[in-house]
């Protein structure tokens, strides 16, 4: 199927784009990556008149190191973020969510921004940004705000980004040394994820649990984090005894969540299990990077 007719504008910088967007309202759609709206617009689950494309802005693409803070521009593709040493070293649970989303080729176009803002409730990005508690920075006529990420996810395909705002960018705070880790079930390397867990765990100097965060997707209309589970950990020290106590205390039953391809039930059941091998190997993880 072909897309509806749209007319098409690139501005080159943050301020034309919001301009576009004000003139146009709710008739205008940003692209970035283009690899969840171009397949929308083809099946016509999009419609919109005016499509503004963000790919030639430069300021809202690129990685800024701020000291203690990550700068994450939206227009970041998916595939630099994956190949950057600065990730790789102050925010390795982003590389280990990256690598599980769809392929090479969707990672190359793909962007960081588009991701959170497209929130595919079985997404890793927004999983992974929940677990890092970033924070999203929005663009509109009137200024700029930022918004906590736990406030930023509303629900299945759904964020605050309101009509006229542009997510610029994502900060994240560079947390201290610690072991991280991404588990996800899919039915084959590139599908979403059936259910996944993101896991971060700082270890204190006897080697106990000094903090641990865990965040479980796709299970959920928008990741979900499991406090309860990371504050039966913390103080303890780990064993798999520990582990599997601690996340029986995941209850998924109260979370509705349509997926016509993979039952509920079935995500229930895994998410746990998810849940366990992530805080089993940030726990791992977290022991090396002591040692
Ligand atoms: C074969 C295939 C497999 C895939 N597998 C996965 C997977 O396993 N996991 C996964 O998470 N994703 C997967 N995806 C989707 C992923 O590749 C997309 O990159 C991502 O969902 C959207 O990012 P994008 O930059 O392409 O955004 P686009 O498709 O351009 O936009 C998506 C939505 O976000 C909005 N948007 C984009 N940028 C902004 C911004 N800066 N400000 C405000 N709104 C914005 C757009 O208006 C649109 O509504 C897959 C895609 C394909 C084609």
């Amino acid at each position: 199927m072909k897309p509806a007719p749209f007319d098409y504008h690139a501005p080159e910088t943050i301020q034309g784009a919001l301009e576009l967007l004000d003139r146009h309202g709710s008739d205008a759609r940003v692209i970035a990556g283009g690899q969840s709206l171009v397949p929308m617009l083809a099946l016509r689950l999009a419609r919109p008149e005016v499509l503004v494309d963000l790919n030639r802005i430069p300021e809202l693409a690129g990685i800024r190191d701020c000291g203690g803070t990550i700068r994450i521009g939206a227009m970041t593709r998916q595939a630099h973020a994956l190949a950057s040493p600065l990730l790789r070293d102050r925010l390795p649970l982003l590389g280990y969510g990256l690598y599980n989303v769809g392929h090479p080729p969707t990672r190359a176009r793909g962007t960081i921004g588009g991701s959170v803002s497209h929130a595919d409730p079985a997404a890793e990005t927004p999983a992974v940004m929940l677990a890092y508690d970033a924070r999203m920075v929005l663009a509109g006529k009137s200024g700029t705000r930022t918004v906590d990420v736990a406030d930023f996810m509303l629900g299945t395909f759904e964020t605050c980004i309101e009509e006229g705002e542009i997510l610029t960018e994502i900060v994240v705070d560079v947390p201290p040394a610690e072991g991280t880790a991404f588990v996800e079930l899919s039915r084959r390397k590139g599908d979403f994820a059936m259910a996944s867990a993101a896991a971060r765990m700082r270890l204190n100097e006897d080697g106990a649990c000094a903090s641990a965060r865990l965040v479980i997707g796709a299970v959920a209309p928008v990741p979900l984090r499991f406090d309860a589970v990371t504050d039966a950990l913390t103080g303890q020290v780990v064993t798999e005894g520990l582990l599997r106590e601690a996340v029986s205390l995941i209850d998924l039953e109260r979370f509705e969540f349509d997926n016509p391809d993979i039952s509920l039930a079935y995500r229930r059941h895994i998410g746990p299990v998810l849940a366990r091998r992530a805080l089993m190997q940030a726990f791992e993880r977290a022991g090396e990077r002591r040692s």
